[in-house]
Parts: C-alpha cells; structure tokens; sequence
C-alpha cells in the first residue's frame, strides 16, 4: 500500500483570524542544560543491542581518539535539544584537519545498526548521523540541528599520524514548552511500577512538547491530529498546558485543505503550512479534539468559533458513504487506524465515524444547534444500524471488514468504542479476542495509539482489571525493554517491527505512547 496519497491540485485554504489567534499562542520554551553521564559500549543482546558502561564521564573527558576510534557517550536519559561539543588535540600540532562521524540514537540499536543499509520508505535524513570537517583545534561546536537522542558517538575517520583527537567535553541544551511545575503528585495509592509507567510517560510527553504538541522530536517532528487527541487527553491530567492545545486546534482549523477538509497533519516552518495528506479518521478527530478541549476548559469562544469546521468533516465524511451508510473501502492510505500489516480499514473508520457524530452531537446541542443536532442524530441511526447489519458477524462472533471480511482488533475495538452492541456483548468480544492472542489469521496491533483504544474499550466495559493487566504488559514491557521513553511502534514478541523498513528509522520518543499517565490518573482518582 503507497503511504503517499497527496491530494491532487492541492491548495491551502486560511483563516486568517484562526492563524494569527494560533500565532498568538505561540508557547515559551523551558531550557535546562543536561550533561553526560558515562561513556558506554553497544553490545549484541539476543537480536538487539544494549549499551553497557564503561566509566563516568568524568572520567572518560580527554579521551584521545585516533581513526578509526570511537566513543559512545550516555546522557543518562532521553534528550531533545542543541548539542555542544569541545574538541582539542593530543600530540604534535594538528597538520591535517580532524574528519569525524557523529551519530545520535534514542536506543543503542540506531548506533550499532548501519545507515547505509537502509533503504525504507521514509526519507533517510531522519536518521541522525553527521559527517564533520573540523579545521581548528581546539574547537567547540553547537550543532545547528535540535537532536533527539539518549547516545552520542563520535568516531574519527581521519586526523593525521601526528595528532589524536579529544573529546573534551559534551553537553545539551534541551528545550520543551512543558512546565513540571504543572503536574501534581500522584496519589498515595499509586504502586510503584505504575509510579514508573507514569514517569516515563510524562517525560515522553515532554519530549514531544515543542512549539506545537509534536509527535516524535525525531521522527516527524509535527502536528498530527491523531496524536494531538492523545497528547491533549493526557495534558489534561498531567502539565495543564491548555494554551498549547488551543493553539493548535486553531491552526488545523485555521489552515484547512481543498473543500475545508481538515489536514492529517502540519508543518510550522519555514512557514504555516497544512500537508497534503488526507485520512479519513484524522479529520474527524478533529470533533474529538475540539469536544475534549471544550469539556476541559469550557472556553466556550473557542467551541463557537471552531465548531463549523469540525462540523463540516461529517459533511465531508459523509461523501464517503455507500447507499447502505457503510463507510466505502479503497486501497489507497485513506485511513490510519493503525500500522499493522494487511489492516483492512472499512470497519474500524466505521468506529471512529460512529464515535465522532456522538461527540459532535454533543458539541451541537452545546451550541443549541437543533438543526445540525437532527441531521446527526439521522446519520448516527443509519452508520450504527449499518454496522450491526452488514459489519457483525454472529456466527463469529466478531465484526468483519472490507471485501474479504477480515477480522481485525482494530475492527472489534473501534465498533466496541462506537457502541453498536450492547455492554454484555461488547465484554464478549474483548473475551474472545483475549482468548485468540497470538492467533495470525486475526490482525493485531504494533502501535501503542491502537493499544491506547484497546486499553479504552476495556475500561469503558468495566474490565478494569485487564485493562491495567494490558497496560502492564505492553508499556510495562516497554520499560523492561529498557525505554526512556514510550516508542512509536512496539510490538514484544518483533523487535525489529518498523512499517519503513528499519527499527532505526523508527520514532522511540512518540506522543501518542504517552497515555499511560492519562489512565493512571484518571483511575487512580477516581478511586
Ligand atoms: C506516522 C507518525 C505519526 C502518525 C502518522 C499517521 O508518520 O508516526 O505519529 O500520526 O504516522
């Protein structure tokens, strides 16, 4: 499937008044100054690679590098920021300029792994690796690019038989417009690995807080809608940075695409710019964004100014439905859902059809919008009717997709959030699909987006207990995976699961990974 499904004669459709309300939203951004903490070695474990000390940094300062040698420099903890290094030379004077290799790595696996050998489906600029001429010694260099990563090497490729290269000192000027000072302590019932779980989240969260709500400062390092609605839910509860959502709900409605269809994604430099990709579940999220935005804050202004456009999606949504109210399929990247392999989207965009035009309603009879209301409410009668009818399977006991029926998790979630069934009988398809884990001729999951609304339908049916069990399981394994942060894909049993063709092109700080405070906060206060 091309994942490239630009819209043909695109164009940019602004408001103006929206932009520069975003623009006036534009956050501060904290800045603090991290230091190593070791040197380290990057060694084979099973299929992957761990990062085992070597000395503390204090110690390894003044390392005297000659070609081909490397050092590989631990920062302690997941970074995102300005690098700065202070070189000099060891020997006689510097005859030759020094020529090295800097590679950067949020896991061990993006050092050890080669760049050359990578040949996937997104750009390979992504992978951070620099090659630099240093002319001048002693020399101390500020990068112009912002890196995200936990591990630094430097390698020598060439200085001279005269002279060894030192890495003198190292540090980072990591940035985020989060404010720690916002997120209240966990209650006292809070166990200690969901203490864990939380923290690693919230730095996750962090990580990805820039100028907007990015979702990986690796990998895309921009505004996607999808994970907006995740990083927002979970802003709520956590660094209250109401402002920042606000801000970029103004510029998804505020930059629109052809037919005021709202953009999967956007761009903030050089310009403001909305991307031409298009998914059918993005733009409708961006009811869900608006709706949960309103409920937090109740900053009614903002309802009343964005609630046209997010109306407008269903308007849009609707030219996607076939004579029976049954969302049509097609081959193309038309929906995301997900990134598992051969997933069939009919269904689950039924889902999120279905759980957009509650929360739209809801917005509509906020706004005392009868006439929109009615129309909602139609539509809702008639999606809802057409997934028990032609989606559901009672034989199977499950819902079934697309031209060749498939059966997927992101089917049976998306329909159980939807609430097409009754609770009994969603419980029982969360049963049955429990029952056949690990089963191929079922579809799985490999994001934490997807498990995010697999947590969500557990909760929502009451099984409380299986949905923190879950939690444990996949983010808790994350971490005895040896996470800083929560990654973009996971999948225990497939390290190497990566839709681009490599695990290093993959995003291992991803925002949409981050909802684990979302759950433990809610819970545990509501306990
Ligand atoms: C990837 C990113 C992003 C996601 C889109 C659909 O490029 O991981 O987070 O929202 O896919």
């Amino acid at each position: 499937m091309a994942i490239n499904n630009s819209i043909e004669n695109f164009e940019m459709i602004v408001n103006d008044a929206f932009v520069q309300k975003a623009q006036s939203l534009r956050p501060t951004l904290n800045k603090s100054e991290v230091l190593p903490v070791s040197s380290v070695a990057i060694e084979r474990k099973g299929d992957d690679w761990v990062a085992v000390k070597q000395a503390d940094w204090s110690e390894t300062k003044g390392i005297e590098l000659a070609p081909p040698e490397s050092v590989c420099i631990d920062f302690g903890d997941h970074c995102v920021g300005y690098v700065t290094l202070k070189f000099a030379s060891a020997g006689s004077p510097p005859d030759a300029p020094a020529y090295i290799r800097l590679k950067f790595g949020e896991l061990p696996c993006e050092i050890a792994e080669k760049s050359e050998d990578y040949h996937g489906s997104i750009g390979a600029g992504w992978i951070q690796e620099e090659f630099l001429h240093i002319d001048i010694l002693p020399a101390e260099i500020r990068l112009p690019r912002r890196y995200a990563f936990r591990y630094l090497e430097v390698k020598v490729l060439a200085s001279s038989p005269k002279y060894r290269l030192t890495v003198e000192d190292a540090s980072c000027e990591s940035v985020t417009s989060a404010d720690w000072s916002k997120v209240e302590p966990l209650p006292e019932s809070v166990p200690e690995h969901h203490r864990k779980m939380d923290a690693v989240s919230l730095k996750t969260m962090a990580d990805c807080m820039q100028d907007v709500f990015e979702d990986g400062p690796k990998r895309d390092r921009r505004l996607w809608i999808g994970d907006l609605r995740l990083q927002a839910l979970t802003n709520y509860v956590t660094f209250h940075n109401d402002d920042l959502v606000k801000r970029c709900l103004y510029l998804f409605g505020g930059l629109l695409q052809n037919e005021r269809h709202v953009g999967a994604c956007l761009f903030v430099e050089p310009k403001l710019q909305i991307d031409d990709t298009a998914l059918f579940d993005y733009a409708l999220f961006f009811i869900s964004c608006l709706k949960d935005y309103y409920e937090n804050t109740g900053d009614r202004q903002t309802l009343e100014d964005l609630w046209e456009v997010a109306y407008h999606q269903i308007e849009l949504a609707k030219n996607r439905l076939d004579e029976n109210y049954l969302v049509r399929d097609s081959d193309d990247w038309w929906c995301f859902l997900d990134w598992a392999d051969g997933l069939n989207k009919q269904a689950g965009a039924q889902g999120v059809l279905i759980v957009t035009l509650k929360e739209a309603l809801v917005l509509a009879n906020e706004m005392k919008d009868g006439e929109k209301a009615e129309e909602i409410q139609k539509l809702l009668i008639k999606t809802i009717n057409a997934a028990s009818t032609y989606l559901w399977d009672e034989k199977k006991g499950f819902f079934r997709s697309g031209a060749q029926r498939q059966i997927s998790w992101a089917s049976q979630i998306w329909l159980i959030l939807a609430g097409v069934l009754p609770a009994e009988k969603n419980r029982q398809i969360l049963g049955r699909l429990e029952a056949k884990k690990g089963d191929k001729s079922i579809i799985g999951m490999v994001t934490p987006y997807m498990y995010h609304h697999y947590v969500e339908a557990l909760f929502r049916c009451g099984l409380v207990d299986e949905a923190f069990k879950q939690m444990d399981d996949y983010w808790g394994q994350m971490i005895e995976d040896g996470a800083d942060c929560f990654f973009e894909l996971y999948d225990p049993d497939n390290r190497y699961v990566s839709p681009y063709g490599s695990r290093i092109i993959n995003s291992y700080c991803h925002a949409w990974s981050c909802t684990p405070s979302y759950f433990i906060r809610k819970w545990y206060a509501e306990e």
